[in-house]
């Protein structure tokens, strides 16, 4: 590595190098120097550098549901091809009969976790969110129920005038385990306004984030990139998400999220490869105090997150079985991977499989 950086002629990038393998924190003048470089292979070398210090060879997935329990949602973000009005032909609402059988027929394949987050329907009330909550937990004690994001809780506290962490304590004593990391975006106001003006702010996803960990829910933290929004923007949000994460420690992983943009309003193009690898890299650059960097591999593509295990990245989530936000939206991603899949996948990477619960208490090593 520090032969690697000794031949790096950019004096900038080698001054960063330097930071990074004495362990020092980078600013974000110098995240952005990186996201304007185009050395990505030395990025990529950087970023597995720190990756390899926090992880070792291992890469992580997990057998999990993702449920999207209904598509009706009141704020159509303009970057949402997921999201319909109540009246829309494409709306649906899953029951809760529904929900518990597709997850009692998972469990056959041998889930861990339940990734459930959807739209925010107009019609359905604070009690539902307690009741469906507390209902799958007490019929699956055994499995872990990571959902609701910060937009549906931001709702919820509308809903019943109570404040966030009032409300994740409700949700907390009916079963929930641990937060997901949706509706961060980018947090920018000026990109706010043109892609989600009406839902819950950065001010209010900060502080559900931060009210989670303080009541020892811990929680995932994304970013949607590669619409509307700058470098800059980029940074900003990772800057926003490190400080809070040097608060509290509450947060388990990062999950940079490709925008996809057939069907939506907002319209635009899909992020190519080198800008997928580029943001994996540098967010595990910058973010050094985070354990795990996801390559999601339902926005990045398999063989995109297969490239990205060597750049930084150490977890590829899971299973997954079927996911409607994004494949909403054009994704050519698969429904669903199987476990022998992923393992392949991580195989290929030359990263040594784990499968690991919510938490990333490893499973099993194979
Ligand atoms: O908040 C919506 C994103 C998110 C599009 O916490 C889109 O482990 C791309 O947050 N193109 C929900 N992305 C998914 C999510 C997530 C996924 C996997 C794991 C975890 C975790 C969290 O999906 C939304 C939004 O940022 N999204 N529309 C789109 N057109
Ligand atoms: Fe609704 Fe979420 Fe889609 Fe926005 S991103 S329209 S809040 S489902």
């Amino acid at each position: 590595m520090q032969e690697l950086i000794e031949l790096q002629k950019d004096k900038a990038l080698r001054d960063i190098g330097e930071k990074v393998l004495s362990g020092k924190r980078i600013t974000k003048e110098e995240a952005l120097t990186l996201f304007k470089s185009n050395d990505l292979a030395y990025i990529c070398a950087l970023a597995e550098y720190v990756n390899k210090q926090k992880n070792s060879n291992f890469a992580y997935f997990i057998v999990n549901i993702q449920i999207n329990p209904t598509n009706i949602c009141v704020y159509g973000c303009s970057f949402c091809a997921f999201g319909v009005k109540k009246t829309d032909s494409r709306a649906y609402e899953l029951s809760t009969e529904q929900i518990l059988s597709k997850i009692s027929a998972a469990k056959e394949l041998g889930i861990k976790e339940v990734h459930m987050v959807g739209g925010i329907p107009p019609h359905w009330r604070y009690e539902d969110y307690i009741k469906l909550t507390k209902t799958i937990k007490d019929h699956n004690p055994d499995i872990f129920l990571k959902a609701w994001t910060a937009v549906e809780i931001a709702h919820m506290s509308k809903l019943s005038s109570k404040s966030h962490i009032e409300v994740l304590m409700e949700l907390k004593e009916a079963g929930l385990d641990a937060l997901p990391g949706g509706g961060a975006e980018i947090f920018s106001e000026r990109v706010r306004q043109i892609i989600a003006p009406t839902k819950a702010n950065k001010e209010d996803y900060l502080d559900i984030h931060e009210s989670a960990h303080k009541i020892g829910l811990s929680s995932n933290a994304t970013m949607l990139y590669g619409h509307v929004e700058t470098y800059e923007e980029r940074v900003s949000h990772m800057d926003d998400i490190r400080k809070l994460q040097d608060k509290t420690g509450g947060f388990q992983v990062f999950i940079p999220l490709a925008y996809w943009p057939e069907g939506t309003r907002l319209g635009g193009r899909r992020t190519s490869s080198v800008d997928d690898i580029k943001t994996i890299a540098i967010s595990r650059i910058f973010l050094d105090n985070f354990n795990h960097i996801k390559a999601y591999w339902v926005t990045l593509g398999e063989r995109v997150a297969q490239i990205a295990l060597n750049c930084g990245a150490d977890d590829l989530d899971g299973t997954i079985l079927e996911e409607k936000i994004v494949h909403s939206a054009g994704t050519t991603s698969p429904i669903a991977q199987s476990k022998s899949k992923l393992i392949n996948i991580i195989k290929g990477a030359n990263k040594i499989p784990v499968e690991r619960d919510t938490f990333y208490n490893p499973i099993c090593i194979h």
